[in-house]
């Protein structure tokens, strides 16, 4: 069986060995897809965040077959709110008021979890992380190391804000990662497309991006 894959991306090629890369999906949660959580609380449409649902399904089903291992992050707060910061908590959100989903960015609200489509299994890393970075007062870097992964295939919400500090942080620690264009979205298309541009420019700074279909093409 093969391990070794060899994708077309920005700016060139990207290989990894199955055995050793990861497949993380950020902050897929209710709150930032849906109309009343934080995402919307703060003053954002949420249709481009739901709409990439079914394209991470495609590639979370993908990644399941070939048994990568599989990280689902989710942003998230104590119920006593002890770990906001004071900075975080008075630029708005609502985080820890009552909504539709429940209490707003607060673990063990049904607005907290990861959407119904890609819930996930038991054997599944789900990290809960206080910040936009997944590396930050997480055991995730632990993990990896433990996992001998030295590769991140990353998808989720928001491309410029979480999915890009978490590819910056892991850039930092060593790890390769690839960012999937169309598994990732920002409220607004702009901060999107410009993220894309801001990991592959200069040689991959921080990475590469790829539709997912080229991904797709290799592992099917
Ligand atoms: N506001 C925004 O674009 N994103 C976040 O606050 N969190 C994540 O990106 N998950």
């Amino acid at each position: 069986m093969t391990k070794n894959y060899k994708v077309q991306a920005k700016p060139y090629e990207f290989e990894f060995d199955i055995d050793t890369t990861a497949f993380m999906i950020i902050d897929m949660q209710r709150d930032f897809l849906y109309p009343g959580g934080f995402g919307e609380k703060l003053g954002n449409d949420v249709s481009a965040t739901n709409s990439i649902i079914p394209n991470v399904k495609k590639v979370l089903d993908a990644a399941r077959e070939k048994n990568m291992l599989i990280i689902h992050t989710r942003e998230g707060h104590r119920p006593d709110l002890s770990d906001v910061p004071e900075s975080k908590a008075k630029r708005g959100g609502g985080i820890g008021e009552e909504g539709p989903m429940g209490r707003i960015l607060v673990r063990g609200e049904y607005g907290h979890d990861i959407v119904d489509e890609l819930q996930p299994k038991e054997n599944e890393v789900v990290l809960d992380k206080p910040g936009k970075g997944a590396f930050y007062q997480t055991d995730l870097e632990s993990i990896l190391r433990n996992k001998n992964i030295k590769s991140l295939i990353v998808s989720g919400v928001t491309t410029h804000v979480c999915v890009q500090t978490t590819i910056r942080e892991a850039n930092d620690r060593g790890y390769e990662c690839l960012m999937l264009e169309d598994c990732c979205a920002a409220f607004d298309k702009r901060d999107h497309e410009d993220s894309i541009r801001m990991i592959n420019q200069q040689g991959g700074i921080f990475g590469w991006t790829t539709p997912s279909e080229n991904l797709l093409d290799e592992l099917n």
